[in-house]
């Protein structure tokens, strides 16, 4: 198996926690988001997304790009610690609070956004911050919500699921851009529980080869 990847992509990161989770080993590649513009947007990377975003996994002729479609990939293929759960009825549930982070969240915030919100629309560093802030504190309020009505240790119950691999991410970026993250105590228990886990220290942004 092999991850095109870059060390702080939340995208990335979920991926990593996934393969972490199911002891899965694999190739990593480092594709650098920002030197030289960006080598997401080189042409050797277009053709393995023309998207121009990482992750990037290939498994044999399996090429994927969208990191919930490569877990859930994963999660059939590999199924050794389930990280959807079967039942429909908590299958839905787990994808909500993913989607909330990678759908709603992780987009409006995703470094080509923000170049463009900071460079484009003249905002600036100030206002890139600004817009950060905003879009965190929207979502993570309206988590916060959530949890109380779904978490136990985790998101869902004491199952570490998808919910836990997208939202690990989302508060690595919170904390990055200086988000002050006092008002979630539920998401901030549950975000510090699973990092505690072997599997997401394995995946934290800071232990990865590429890390700067
Ligand atoms: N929905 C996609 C999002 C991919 C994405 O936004 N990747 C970001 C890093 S987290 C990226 O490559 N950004 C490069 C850019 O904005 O130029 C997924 O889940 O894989």
């Amino acid at each position: 198996m092999k991850l095109y990847g870059y060390w702080r992509s939340s995208a990335s990161y979920r991926v990593r926690i996934a393969l972490a989770l199911k002891e899965l080993s694999y190739e990593s590649f480092s594709v650098h988001l920002v030197k030289d513009g960006g080598e997401q947007k080189l042409p050797a990377y277009k053709e393995l997304n023309p998207a121009q975003l990482v992750p990037t996994f290939i498994d044999g002729d399996v090429k994927l790009n969208q990191s919930l479609a490569i877990i859930e990939y994963l999660d059939q293929v590999y199924p050794e610690h389930r990280l959807i759960p079967e039942d429909p009825k908590e299958a839905a549930i787990v994808r909500m609070l993913a989607l909330d982070m990678a759908a709603d969240l992780q987009p409006i915030t995703n470094l080509r956004i923000l170049q463009y919100v900071a460079g484009e629309l003249d905002a600036g560093d100030e206002g890139k911050v600004a817009w950060i802030h905003h879009w965190v504190e929207r979502a993570f309020t309206a988590f916060e919500a959530r949890l109380q009505k779904t978490a136990g240790r985790c998101c869902f119950g004491d199952q570490v699921t998808l919910a836990d691999i997208c939202l690990v991410p989302q508060v690595y970026n919170a904390q990055r851009f200086g988000v002050d993250l006092s008002a979630y105590p539920k998401l901030m228990a549950v975000n510090d529980y699973v990092c505690s886990l072997p599997a997401f220290q394995q995946a934290r942004p800071e232990a990865q080869p590429d890390a700067q």
